[in-house]
């Protein structure tokens, strides 16, 4: 089914209204709508992808990054251009829209920028043909995800012990895979979660830990430092990895990495090196994305300025180790690693 333009496709999808949608997210999808002055829109499994991202309806760097390789998928599938340059042009314009769903989502990037980059690469003038490329590399990418996720379970559940106990932050659905795996393993251990406000995503990990029979404590956020003493260590997720092994993850990572720091337990981040962002090698910083501020006070005073940003930078020296598909690495090493595991990363970071 084809819309005239993107608030049709708003009518007819989840959202209500245009006004459903962040004006900011809305106003760069309609821009580009209009910037390629298309009659018929993309396959909408890319709008509703990039929307459902950008409403955390899809939360957690590594289902963002699944969520956009199944949107690419569809849109192989559904395609109805009829020659190589339009379907370029289509690639470019889903690759436009889900980047701009949510800016601190490297793995996301990388993700969509190795099946463009296959794509691209081959001479096929068939449209046909460069759609199977699209779902062969999307499918490869995703057992990558899965191969790492394994790996980085079976490596990581090593570090906990009998009767510890676990500090996180946020959801990460790698980290509660870790956990999953020493259970599974039979160790016995307990895990404390901060609410993780504003959006409270701690409550998705509680609820997972709890489903997985461990005995499992929420704290508010502020907490971090008086419960620290009782963790032995701490495991958070990544949403980016830098080229100086700085770490982004949720908002308040980089205060617990001080208050673990302070108290002395180790401070692991465990993550698939395909988070790392090419794009800080080369100078950039890597983008921290502000959210709605109606995220933290739906109706604040007039004139109250209200700061909401999603992620904060965890700087090297407070992380003891990243714990990775490649095994656990200095955050020194990570850009090393990276060259030869993933040499394809540096290749067009654009
Ligand atoms: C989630 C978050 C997670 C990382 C890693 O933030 O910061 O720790 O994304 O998650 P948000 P995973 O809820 O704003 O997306 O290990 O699942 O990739």
């Amino acid at each position: 089914m084809w819309f005239e333009n993107f608030s049709d496709w708003c009518v007819s999808s989840s959202c209500k209204t245009e006004g459903d949608v962040s004006p900011k997210v809305y106003t760069r999808f309609a821009d580009k709508r209009h910037q390629h002055s298309l009659v018929k829109p993309l396959s909408e499994s890319i709008y509703t992808a990039a929307t459902n991202i950008q409403r955390l309806e899809v939360q957690g760097a590594r289902n963002v990054a699944i969520a956009a390789i199944k949107a690419m998928q569809d849109l192989a599938r559904e395609t109805e251009t009829k020659n190589r340059q339009a379907f370029l042009s289509e690639l470019l314009e889903a690759k436009a829209i889900l980047f701009s769903s949510r800016e601190t989502e490297p793995l996301m990037r990388n993700a969509v920028r190795w099946i463009t980059n296959r794509v691209e690469r081959s001479a096929s003038a068939k449209v046909q043909e460069l759609a199977k490329i699209v779902s062969s590399a999307s499918q490869q990418f995703l057992e990558m995800l899965e191969g790492s996720k394994e790996r980085i379970a079976e490596i990581g559940a090593r570090r906990v012990r009998n009767d510890s106990v676990i500090f996180t932050h946020c959801h990460s659905s790698t980290v509660t895979h870790l956990l999953k795996r020493a259970k599974l393993d039979g160790t016995s251990f307990e895990v404390i979660c901060t609410e993780s406000r504003p959006v409270f995503q701690g409550r998705i990990t509680a609820k997972e830990l709890l489903d997985l029979g461990v005995k499992t404590t929420l704290i508010v956020d502020s907490a971090a430092r008086f419960l620290m003493n009782s963790a032995d260590l701490v495991f958070v997720g990544a949403d980016a990895i830098t080229s100086e092994g700085n770490v982004l993850n949720k908002i308040g990572t980089s205060m617990i990495a001080l208050a673990a720091h302070e108290a002395r337990t180790p401070f692991y981040v465990v993550s698939e090196l395909l988070k790392f962002d090419p794009e800080t090698v080369y100078g950039d910083y890597e983008k921290i994305e502000e959210r709605d501020s109606d995220e933290v006070w739906r109706s604040p005073p007039k004139s109250l300025i209200i700061k909401n940003p999603a992620f904060d930078v965890t700087r090297r020296n407070f992380i003891h180790g990243i714990i990775c598909e490649e095994g656990i690495l200095s955050p020194h090493a990570v850009t090393e690693v990276m060259h030869r595991k993933y040499p394809w990363v540096f290749e067009q970071p654009s």
